[in-house]
């Protein structure tokens, strides 16, 4: 692989630890590969270039592990991660696996389910603190429902609300320095999952007490999996100043959650995003939340997580080509000047303005019949995609 494509620490690469340890269980069939310690995939994926990796709290500490077990671990880990040059920018909790969840976490009927799910989510948000992480990744995938009549779906709001107020005080009572980022998904496991978009997160967002320190972490397959445009989700929610976080796969649209690969379906609307992400500033995790096939064993994996560092860098490089494509350029000049400059004072509304736009007349049809030229202009973008500019 070339030296140009080489990942490096400031690409700011992560992967989950479930993600690259994911041993290939699904409803039909067993894992197929061997469980992999959080240590060894530290190290591996280090020495792949990653940044760090980013862990529910039992990737790390077995559900129900005495305090003494849990500070061994975590003291070893961090012996791990200091070895390796590795960090910890996002945590998470496991509010899923457990059948305890069944009902949901956070909005279970149970007020004792929804106690406890607060409680583990406060220590995971310690644990995550002290493994240094500035970002706690909310997905609610038991947060839904298949029987609707088992509560007013309203309940179900409130209840999510609540919790995330509380936790959100928890923060402040700490003086953690932390923000939460809320993860969207239509449904899986859940047959429909609350908040099942990343707008529908943008908007709760503001009816909290502390939106200022909520943001999203929007993820490809689960906006692909409602046949949305993710490009343009990003850019609202950086529009928003809300991206603080991204979940990075791919998926064909309509279909079960698959977690594949970065960029391995959607090349086009992947080119369009990575673009974004450069181009607006984004600072933060490029986080890969995907797995390998079941058809690989360990050096697959390896494979898998190295082409999904290597497709946002080859993504990066097109992006860059583009804003230097001299033809590319020509015909977006061209747009901007073909547009005729007078938009009649949209940008300030006042009285007179107002009243003069009233007035105003327009030549419809000149406007309606000229050819804008995005065909080529897309042409052009595919042919620097495929690789023959
Ligand atoms: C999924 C989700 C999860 C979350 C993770 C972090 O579809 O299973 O994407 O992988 O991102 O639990 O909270
Ligand atoms: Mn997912
Ligand atoms: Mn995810």
């Amino acid at each position: 692989m070339s030296d140009a494509y080489q990942p490096r620490k400031e690409d700011k690469f992560t992967f989950g630890l479930w993600t690259v340890g994911n041993p290939g269980r699904d409803p039909f069939g067993d894992a197929v590969r061997a469980v992999m310690s959080p240590a060894h995939i530290v190290k591996k994926l280090s020495e792949l270039g990653a940044w760090g990796v980013n862990l529910h709290d039992n990737d790390l500490v077995p559900f129900g592990a005495s305090a003494a077990e849990r500070d061994r671990i975590v003291k070893e880990f961090k012996k791990v991660l200091a070895d390796s040059g590795m960090v910890v920018p996002m945590a998470t909790t496991n509010l899923f696996g457990h059948p305890v969840f069944k009902d949901g976490a956070f909005t279970a009927n149970d007020p004792k389910v929804r106690a406890f799910a607060i409680q583990k989510t406060m220590r995971s948000i310690d644990l995550g603190v002290e493994l240094g992480a500035k970002i706690y990744v909310c997905w609610g995938g038991r947060e839904g429902t298949e029987a609707d009549a088992c509560r007013d779906a309203r309940e179900g709001f409130k209840r999510y609300r609540e919790a995330l107020n509380y936790l959100a005080e928890y923060v402040l009572d700490q003086k953690y320095d932390i923000r939460f980022a809320l993860e969207a998904k239509p449904n899986e496991p859940r047959s429909d999952i609350y908040l099942a978009s990343t707008g529908h997160m943008l908007a709760f967002i503001e009816t909290l007490d502390h939106p200022e320190m909520v943001g999203v972490n929007p993820e490809v397959a689960h906006e692909h999996m409602s046949g949305l445009n993710f490009y343009h989700g990003i850019a609202q929610a950086i529009d928003a100043g809300k991206l603080f976080h991204i979940d990075l796969n791919d998926q064909k649209p309509g279909r079960y959650d698959q977690d594949l690969r970065f960029g391995s379906e959607s090349l086009k609307g992947m080119f369009f995003l990575v673009k974004l992400l450069e181009e607006s500033g984004y600072s933060g995790a490029r986080h890969f939340d995907s797995h390998a096939y079941r058809t690989e064993d360990e050096a697959g994996v390896w494979e898998f997580a190295k082409g999904s560092m290597r497709t946002y860098l080859l993504l990066k490089e097109k992006a860059r080509r583009f804003a230097e494509d001299e033809e590319i350029q020509a015909i977006l000049a061209e747009i901007g000047a073909k547009v005729t400059k007078d938009d009649h004072g949209l940008g300030q509304y006042t009285k007179d303005g107002a009243a003069k736009l009233k007035a105003a007349t327009f030549d419809v049809d000149a406007l309606a019949t000229k050819g804008l030229g995005y065909e080529r202009l897309d042409q052009l973008v595919i042919d620097l995609l495929l690789g023959v500019r």
